[in-house]
């Protein structure tokens, strides 16, 4: 196999050129993004992707006719004839053909490898486990209120490469997760942020510690860094960037960006500097308070003005499902949260919602490997019943066992249903399942208007 890579090798360099091609591992939103990028420079391109119907294969071979595109298993030797790998970030980095690749010497790069390559437009670069999208989007949204060309993407939907133009953007804001900061090594963001690092996709990264390093690898060559002070993994990491602006939700912390507390309620700061009443946020709970602070570090390390900050983040009411109010009857509020993914998402839904009442949580799904403990220990003194759906169910009732009545449901419908039967006046009823929907949904988006369609069906609205 070594021998297939060294013969095409021996070729290139008898003829002086590299005839090998670059081979796009992932026939999704990523790798159609890497095909027009690669087609517009004329690169000898193939695809490869493990599934039968790749989503993104009708595309592609649209854009590229004659380039050879193979879906199903992928051989352990099917990417050896290739000069460099391009691959999606749903891939996981120890699959057998990218390991032998490796260990050919080709190199392996992802798509925001590629743009970081391209790009000249100064990046602003947002990773964490959660309130990565929330961030993101504040920031695209000030910037542009604040007069500049922005291009916003990548994990939040518009892949990277696709939100190169010429003439260039003023700046772009890049969502980033783990998978693909994991394959990027040229990006040297002009702020980069950690919003936090808890629990999420260990069965892809095996350790919470290959996963921070992941996450961390945003600050790389960073100008600025804006980092979560409250949290212990991240708040170690801010030696790798030339300036550190540092976020906190502690009241005596000492960072640059806080809340303090005035006559009138709680405020977000600046140095102490009092900047925007947390009751005038469009968006509420704790845990927005920190993506409001967050923001507001991001694009003051941008350059943006104060009333386009505040503009924003008194208009902004948040991105669907996300700890959304979806219905309210007989004294009952209803949140979708299926964007609540993980552990740690819910745990934040859970305290913000939970603040003031009792009620019912639905939950459950693939559980990437996560312990639920922590999911459990948010419950007391706020959530009395939790309905289960999902491939994880039995693991997260034991994790909660008597901490609050468990009820096991088959489907969205049904979660609702027994929702309902369990809910008291006064309570609310959050869909916030902590895992992936890969089980029973297209997506979280899916899983999101499967509840919404049954809380309408359930309330007769
Ligand atoms: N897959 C295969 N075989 C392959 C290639 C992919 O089975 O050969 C599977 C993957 O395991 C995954 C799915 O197909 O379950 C999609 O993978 P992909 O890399 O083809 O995904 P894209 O459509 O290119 O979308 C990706 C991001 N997806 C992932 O990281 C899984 C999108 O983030 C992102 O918006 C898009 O690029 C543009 O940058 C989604 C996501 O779920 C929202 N991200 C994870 C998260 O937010 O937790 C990290
Ligand atoms: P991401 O893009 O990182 O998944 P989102 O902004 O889409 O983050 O928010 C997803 C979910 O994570 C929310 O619905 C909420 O449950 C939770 N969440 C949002 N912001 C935070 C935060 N700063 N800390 C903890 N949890 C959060």
């Amino acid at each position: 196999m070594t021998g297939r890579a060294q013969i095409i090798d021996h070729d290139a360099a008898h003829c002086g050129l590299d005839t090998r091609p670059t081979i796009v591992f992932g026939m999704g939103k990523t790798g159609l993004s890497c095909a027009r990028f690669l087609a517009a420079r004329g690169e000898h391109v193939m695809f490869v992707d493990t599934r039968s119907a790749p989503p993104a294969l009708a595309a592609i071979r649209e854009l590229l006719p004659a380039a050879v595109t193979h879906c199903g298993p992928v051989a352990k030797d099917a990417l050896l004839g290739a000069r460099r790998i391009i691959v999606s970030p749903g891939v996981p980095l120890d699959h057998p053909a990218l390991v032998a690749a490796a260990a050919c010497g080709i190199a392996i790069a992802g798509d925001v490898e590629l743009f970081a390559q391209a790009a000249r437009a100064p990046v602003i670069a947002i990773t964490g486990s959660n309130g990565k999208s929330t961030v993101t989007t504040l920031v695209g949204e000030i910037l542009a209120a604040d007069g500049k060309r922005v291009a916003a993407g990548g994990n939040l939907g518009t892949p990277a490469l696709d939100l190169l133009s010429d003439p260039e953007p003023d700046c772009y804001v890049l969502e980033l997760s783990s998978f693909q900061l994991e394959t990027t090594h040229s990006l040297a963001a002009r702020v980069g942020a950690i919003l936090n690092v808890s629990p999420d996709h260990l069965d892809r990264h095996k350790s919470l510690e290959a996963y921070a390093a992941a996450k961390a690898r945003v600050l790389n060559d960073a100008s600025v860094a804006v980092l979560n002070a409250d949290d212990p993994i991240v708040a170690v990491l801010g030696g790798r960037a030339r300036s550190t602006l540092t976020v906190s939700l502690e009241p005596d912390a000492p960072a640059n960006y806080g809340v303090v507390t005035r006559l009138d309620g709680l405020w977000l700061a600046q140095d102490g500097e009092p900047v925007l009443a947390v009751s005038e946020l469009g968006i509420k709970g704790r845990h927005n308070v920190f993506n409001a602070l967050a923001a507001l570090a991001l694009t003051d390390a941008a350059g943006a003005a104060r009333s386009a900050q505040c503009a924003v983040l008194k208009r902004f009411q948040g991105l669907p499902h996300r700890c959304n109010l979806v219905a309210e009857k007989l004294g009952v509020t209803w949140y979708d949260d299926s964007k609540g993914t993980n552990v740690g998402a819910s745990a934040a839904a859970i305290a913000g919602i939970f603040a003031d009442r009792q009620g019912v949580l639905i939950a459950g799904g693939q559980g990437k490997g996560a312990d639920f403990a922590e999911l459990a220990a948010a419950l007391p003194d706020r959530v009395h019943t939790v309905v289960l759906i999902g491939e994880d169910a039995a693991r997260i009732a034991a994790a909660i066992g008597t901490l609050a009545a468990v009820r096991h449901a088959g489907s969205m419908r049904e979660a609702v249903a027994i929702a309902a039967s369990a809910a008291r006046p006064g309570d609310a009823v959050l869909l916030s399942p902590a895992c992936a929907s890969f089980d029973m949904f297209d997506d979280y988006e899916h899983r999101g208007r499967e509840f919404v369609a049954a809380v309408a069906a359930e309330l007769g609205s």
